[in-house]
């Protein structure tokens, strides 16, 4: 198994040795083994697919949320492309990029979706601490956003450490603007932003437009140069896909108007932090699962403090009206 010429620190799964690592922890038992095929799914290709992981319910109960969030719009933030954020307003909501952010933290089923048992246990088995749900949005329709590393864009303290899932509300057909991914992708080697090459993370107004092309691009050349199969995600309702940060995954081209109802989340260990955390004063985690917690860019997540008056979730105003 080719591993990655990385300078960071990656997870255990994402360590040339993985497969001993998991091997050893199979013996130990301290994993069992439908987990440790899983596990060694995600080592060797990047991914791994769950399915049934929730609930027909769950992912219905979910399915309304969605649809109600015109009705208390001011609780939830969206966005679309090329738009600022707003709150999900009933033309908001009608523009086919439409997206909630951070559902986790007003949709008590959200956060019951993202931690359910399936995708804890692989959570739990990667990180070996507490998870954080950092960044979470749903989708109704294809995103048709180009084949990407996250990294680029979800930026943390450990630039390889975090994990993120895809869960399916509904079944998704072909040309609906299915998830695409280059299985075995997650082992390219780094592409570096910056005159130093020393970030994963894309700056725009610091790296600009055409390091962001050359990325794309390389990230694609190398997949297809290494002859990686591009695969797609047609999941039943209620499947979830898991995926390691570097796998290189966007979504294909919508061929038709069939929606594709998900969630997706991004979580990390709690020891490592969302880069949020170094420019606002309110980065808090709250726990919703067992080990498992969340935190939000967008909300003000810190217990309630009375002098502020009765509500405990205050929308992070600097953000609004922001792109
Ligand atoms: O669902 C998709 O089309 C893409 C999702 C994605 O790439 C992401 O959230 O990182």
């Amino acid at each position: 198994m080719p591993s990655a010429n990385t300078r960071f620190e990656p997870l255990w799964i994402d360590r040339p040795d993985a497969l001993d690592l998991l091997a050893a922890r199979l013996d130990s038992g301290a994993i069992n083994p439908i987990l440790g095929e899983r596990l060694a799914h995600l080592i060797e290709y990047g991914y791994v697919i769950i399915p049934g992981a929730i609930s027909h319910a769950l992912a219905d109960t979910l399915l309304a949320e969605m649809a109600g969030v015109t009705e208390h719009a001011d609780r939830f933030i969206a966005r679309r492309a090329r738009a600022a954020y707003a709150h999900p307003t009933a033309d908001v909501v009608q523009d086919p990029t439409f997206r909630i952010i951070d559902f986790h933290v007003n949709s008590a089923h959200a956060a019951e979706a993202i931690y359910c048992a399936a995708i804890s246990e692989v959570l739990h088995a990667v990180f070996e601490e507490a998870a954080n749900a950092f960044q979470c949005l749903t989708f109704v329709h294809g995103s048709q956003q180009a084949l990407h590393q996250d990294a680029a864009y979800v930026v943390v303290s450990e630039p390889l450490q975090f994990l993120a899932s895809w869960i399916a509300l509904e079944d998704v057909t072909e040309g609906s603007g299915e998830l695409l991914y280059y299985a075995g992708s997650h082992r390219l080697d780094d592409f570096l932003f910056g005159e130093q090459q020393d970030s994963k993370a894309w700056h725009p107004e610091r790296h600009g437009k055409p390091a962001h092309q050359a990325f794309l691009k390389s990230i694609v050349d190398r997949s297809e140069a290494q002859g990686l199969p591009l695969e797609r995600f047609l999941p039943k309702k209620g499947d979830a896909l898991i995926w390691a940060s570097d796998l290189v995954h966007g979504g294909a081209k919508m061929q038709n108007n069939n929606t594709r109802r998900s969630i997706v989340s991004h979580y990390c260990p709690v020891g490592v932090d969302p880069n949020f955390r170094t420019f606002t004063n309110y980065f808090h985690l709250r726990e919703v699962a067992d080990g498992g917690f969340i935190s939000s860019r967008h909300y003000d997540l810190r217990p309630k403090r009375k002098w502020l008056g009765k509500q405990d979730r205050l929308l992070a105003p600097s953000f609004m009206g922001a792109n």
